[in-house]
């Protein structure tokens, strides 16, 4: 095996599968790991920036691994630094914290059911054959219990029917029972009960078999004969001046480096966001009851986005001219697996880019819009999340996710709660949110940025605005962590600008980039005092601003599994370091509020949110002038001439 895989070009591309397995079987040959050791993932040790900056194609590709290792008999977690090139383990240090969720934990939940307690518990719920008994161990929370305490690697296990192949896993919940059990040894610790709620009887079949077909569809195909406009080279991406490179991680899933716009107006290169990902999110639900008052998974830092990335299929997730990249993961054993097609690249049509009538002239110009879409989607349990980051002819990049998949629901209880809402007969589905924070490594233009909050606020009534009709954006420069520390203001248009002093635009004004949110969702609505809120300390704001740290890639630390929430932002910020004119991470939540409905159920559509970075003052003019009508693309056709 070669130190560095043939496919490796960068760098920043991803590790290969054999570099996964390389390193793994390096770190499990060292030993002192416990006496289960199982890895839970191998990622790139990204190359510092500096690093960055000196290395050319064709110079010596240093390439570093960080493992994760789970021992499943004490629970300890071991974390490795390996120098892939040279063939050595660097560092091993034990961590505090549990590491996240295997899948080989996920699929040995179901011994909980040789114990006679949850047999028992099932019988007076009317389900009395196992068989048909599906366990989902879900990640355990924090509530400072003595089990939580204990250090013990704990599952929170719900139960479920699903009778036969084709019925939808979570249609049926067997409600208001919860087993706690040692996810190594599969012990069952403690059981919590409420009202005893037989399941429903409708499987929540997806299929068209159960749910019929409507006739009058034609073919849709999105054809280009020519191929795309964008190049992909390696994990080097290209189109319409834009450039990036693509990577996956298992915690974070789609991770986008060095997005930068090489800019005619000044030929230059010029950076926009050295790493942009998802870095964690979790849906903390807001009913009481015995099933959910711990329930907020971390899909990231507790399961994985990346590891449970989905496998995508052309024409069905897909359709059009796609380009698509594999991600490759850590098996527990230190095998290395592919998940093809876990990244989509495709350009798309996106309507009117911008259009002006010379009424005079009697001239229309129009020019449409293309987008180039790079995303992925991860399956987590009952929910699926699609991760889409569009870049725009216009210099602007708009950030969506997209939420489907079955909604949570429960047994309807005999007496009605305000905080489960009525979405099928039988069935209600708890009231909930879907947190998801960005860490967003911007680059304006250079490292060093500024970072201000501009609200548009209405001026008070003088003599100098009389009429009352005045209103003006106003600035203000965020300098500290706390500072940062910030909130989405509807009412004050509020948006985050991230500008880089050092560089002006012809106008004489530093160029920038500006956060916007698009869709305002609360903070995390559970009470502050809440387990609940302090596991989500990253959710207690829209906008954390922290200076460039490497290692602080999540929001909740690297190891949320049953923390009591006291690692990442929470904790970095503690010390209100400076972030003025230095290099800055923005960390931003995006999220919806998830009130239940009838037409959530069996599946949910296609919910959207997310949040635009826009070019402010960064460029000198509309960037898209010079975008051509239609008439005068290759091929194109239309009657749009300009
Ligand atoms: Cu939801």
């Amino acid at each position: 095996m070669t130190a560095v895989e043939a496919t490796v070009r960068h760098p920043l591309d991803p590790l290969g599968p054999g570099e996964i397995e390389r390193a793994a079987q390096l770190v499990l040959a060292g030993g002192d790991l416990g006496t289960r050791p199982r890895i839970v993932w191998v990622t790139l040790d990204e190359p510092s920036k500096e690093h960055l900056a000196a290395w050319a194609p064709g110079d010596e590709l240093v390439r570093r691994a960080r493992v994760s290792v789970l021992d499943r008999d004490s629970a300890a977690v071991h974390e490795a630094v390996v120098d892939l090139t040279a063939g050595v383990v660097e560092t091993v240090d034990a961590v505090p914290g549990h590491a996240s969720i295997l899948f080989e934990e996920w699929q040995q939940a179901a011994r909980v059911l040789d114990d006679d307690r949850v047999v028992d518990a099932l019988a007076r719920r009317g389900v009395h054959d196992t068989s048909v008994v599906e366990v989902e161990p879900w990640p355990a929370g924090y509530l400072d219990t003595e089990l939580d305490r204990s250090g013990r690697r704990l599952g929170r296990c719900v139960f479920f029917v699903r009778a036969e192949d084709g019925d939808t896993d979570w249609a049926r919940p067997i409600d208001q029972l919860v087993v706690i059990a040692d996810r190594g040894t599969g012990e069952v610790l403690a059981i919590e009960e409420g009202e005893e709620l037989t399941p429903p009887d409708d499987p929540g079949r997806l299929d068209p078999e159960a749910n019929g077909m409507r006739p009058d569809l034609r073919a849709l195909h999105i054809t280009q004969p020519d191929g795309p406009s964008f190049t992909l080279d390696g994990n080097e991406l290209r189109w319409q001046r834009w450039s990036m490179r693509i990577g996956t991680h298992p915690i974070d899933g789609l991770v986008l480096h060095q997005v930068a716009y090489d800019d005619p107006a000044t030929g230059r290169t010029r950076s926009i966001l050295h790493r942009a990902s998802l870095a964690e999110m979790a849906v903390p639900y807001g009913d009481p009851s015995v099933s959910n008052h711990w329930r907020h998974v971390f899909d990231a830092g507790e399961v994985g986005m990346g590891k449970n990335a989905a496998s995508l299929t052309l024409g069905c997730d897909c359709l059009g001219e796609i380009r698509y990249l594999d991600a490759h993961m850590a098996e527990p054993d230190g095998t290395a697996t592919t998940i093809a097609n876990a990244v989509c690249i495709h350009e798309e049509d996106d309507g009117v880019l911008w259009r002006h009538l010379d009424a005079k002239a009697d001239r229309t110009h129009v020019r449409r819009s293309r987008r180039l879409q790079v995303s992925s989607w991860a399956n987590l349990g009952n929910y699926d999340y699609g991760f889409y980051w569009n870049f725009h002819q216009d210099g602007s990049i708009q950030v969506e996710v997209k939420l489907t998949g079955v909604p949570l629901a429960m047994s309807a209880p005999s007496e009605p709660s305000p905080h489960l809402e009525p979405i099928a007969p039988g069935l209600v589905g708890p009231v909930h949110q879907h947190l998801f924070c960005f860490r967003l490594d911007l680059d304006v233009d250079g490292t060093d940025n500024l970072v201000s909050e501009i609200d548009v606020v209405t001026d008070p009534v003088s003599d100098t605005n009389p009429h009352g009709n005045a209103f003006a954006p106003v600035s203000t420069t965020l300098r500290s962590e706390q500072e940062a520390r910030r909130s989405v203001a509807v009412e004050r248009s509020r948006r985050w600008r991230f500008s880089n002093p050092s560089v002006t635009n012809a106008l004489g004004e530093p160029v920038g980039y500006e956060l916007l949110p698009t869709s305002p969702c609360p903070p995390v609505l559970a009470d502050p005092g809440s387990w609940t809120a302090k596991r989500l300390a990253f959710a207690r704001h829209h906008l954390w601003v922290t200076p460039y740290e490497p290692r602080e890639l999540h929001p909740a630390g690297d190891h949320p599994n049953q923390s009591p929430g006291d690692d990442g932002l929470v904790a970095w910020t503690e010390t209100d370091r400076s972030i003025a004119d230095t290099d800055v991470v923005a960390w931003f939540t995006c999220g919806v509020t998830h009130v239940a409905r009838p037409e959530d159920w069996p599946v949910m559509p296609m919910d959207r949110i997310g949040f635009h970075l826009k070019p402010v003052g960064f460029f000198d003019r509309n960037p898209a002038m010079d975008v051509p009508p239609q008439d005068a693309i290759p091929g194109q056709g239309g009657h749009c001439s300009a």
